[in-house]
């Protein structure tokens, strides 16, 4: 039977988007840090019959009957993220991160407690105890940042950690280049009390693999989402090291609470076998060589772009992603080389830089990486080709100027892309991307 062929009897308007974002995915560069490409399996395991079932408790402790298969499920990926992680306790039924984040202050903090973040237009979380999220609306919530080399400023964290005693420490970014110093924030931590949580979604691939320091020995608790650099499906897990378990022996089990009943009703049992289905493949050793393969493919990334006379943050990085910074053209070009960048085949976002000149909608940054890009098998060489691409597309719009006033911004908005189309170098760009495609082809069994 050909992909989606019952969808396209069915519901052939949905069926038709659903190719049509399979096409935009297969004929371009993924290069937004966050994304991935899952397995087919992984994808198998999510289209089945578990979607079917309510399953509200933990194995062998479930509010409803006929769980038997799903209790091996969910003990299966249980098992597993132990294993892949080296952990004592995991907890795989959190929707998302943002869902898993929240367990953690549920099981650690009451209302109004004091936390630290790192600040989110610093490359932080909105969780992390940003002021719009409920991190930043129901806690007392104190922010770290970088300091102007881009690097976290660890003398910050001290002075708040010891000024403010709070009860939860975050460590862990969504925009942020450089290893996660955590031995240094355990330092922290541990003087003033807190527990220290490490959200590591952005590199849990790359912790995995062992291309990026591994949490566990010096925080409490551990947070993920399972479809970034681990290439899962949509979904998070929220794990308890041994550490965590020493300060506080019942932590396991308070986490559980928090998950369920504190804060969600049924787990997604066919997210959770899919979940199961790509902890097997992290355990797999071309898992190793895949996270490994992310940060060269990364590191060869950008030394391209600054050989080209790119500004990125930090001047490197260390892990899958970085940061372009656009001032050295004015304030606010991140949306003209996002959108530039969007018609050439190459999907990236907009984002916030450290001491941003703009705003959060309109920031002065562009943020990447090489997950996606390398599941499909992309080398350095390949990066290279990217990077000049990159280079020509910002040389093409920096020149650009974002109105302040609103009505003036959309149009000028409006017409900047609407040119995009007939631009020379965009279409250049566009078709050279869909060639490079062709040759590292993402999900070719679902074309036949
Ligand atoms: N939205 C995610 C990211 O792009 O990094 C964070 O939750």
């Amino acid at each position: 039977m050909r992909w989606l062929e019952r969808l396209r009897k069915n519901d052939p308007k949905v069926a038709d988007l659903v190719t049509k974002e399979l096409q935009r995915q297969e004929f371009g560069l993924e290069m937004i840090p966050s994304e991935n490409y899952a397995s087919l399996a992984v994808m198998e395991a999510m289209g089945t019959v578990l979607t079917n079932k309510y399953s509200e408790g933990y194995p062998e402790r479930r509010y409803y009957g006929g769980n038997e298969f799903i209790d091996m499920v969910e003990q299966l990926a249980i098992d597993r993220a132990k294993e892949v992680f080296g952990v004592p306790h995991a907890n795989v039924q959190p929707y998302s991160g943002t869902p898993a984040n929240q367990a953690v202050y549920v099981a650690t903090c009451n209302l109004g407690d004091t936390i630290l973040g790192h600040s989110l237009p610093d490359g932080g979380h909105l969780t992390h105890g940003w002021k719009t999220s409920f991190s930043g609306m129901f806690y007392k919530s104190m922010q770290y940042h970088v300091k102007p080399d881009g690097y976290l400023d660890l003398d910050e964290v001290k002075r708040l950690a010891r000024d403010e005693r709070p009860k939860l420490i975050w460590i862990g970014a969504s925009a942020y280049a450089r290893e996660l110093p955590f031995e240094e924030f355990a330092a922290v931590a541990d003087e003033v009390g807190a527990y220290l949580a490490a959200d590591i979604a952005h590199v849990a691939g790359l912790v995995v693999g062992g291309a990026h320091k591994h949490p566990a020995p010096y925080v409490h608790i551990v947070t993920t989402t399972t479809h970034k650099t681990l290439r899962g499906p949509r979904g998070a897990m929220i794990m308890v090291t041994e550490k965590g378990l020493k300060k506080d022996p019942e932590l396991g089990n308070k986490i559980d609470k928090a998950v369920f009943p504190g804060l969600q009703g049924g787990p997604h049992d066919h997210t959770t076998a899919a979940i199961a289905v790509a902890l097997g493949e992290a355990l797999k050793p071309e898992f190793k060589e895949y996270a490994h393969q992310i940060v060269k493919n990364a590191r060869a990334l950008a030394e391209e772009l600054m050989k080209n006379g790119v500004k990125i943050v930090s001047n490197g990085t260390d892990n899958h992603l970085m940061l372009i910074d656009l001032t050295p053209f004015g304030k606010g070009k991140g949306v003209f080389v996002q959108d530039a960048l969007d018609a050439s085949g190459i999907t990236v976002n907009k984002n916030t830089i450290p001491a941003e000149p703009s705003s959060p909608f309109y920031p002065s940054g562009v943020r990447l990486g090489t997950p996606a890009i390398t599941t499909r098998g992309m080398k350095e060489k390949e990066m290279k080709s990217i990077a000049r691409w990159i280079v020509d597309i910002i040389g093409e719009v920096k020149s650009n100027e974002l109105p302040e006033d609103r009505v003036k911004r959309n149009e000028v908005l409006e017409k900047f892309k609407q040119g995009l189309s007939s631009n020379r170098t965009v279409k250049r760009v566009r078709s050279e991307v869909v060639q490079l495609c062709k040759r590292f082809p993402l999900y070719p069994e679902l074309f036949k």
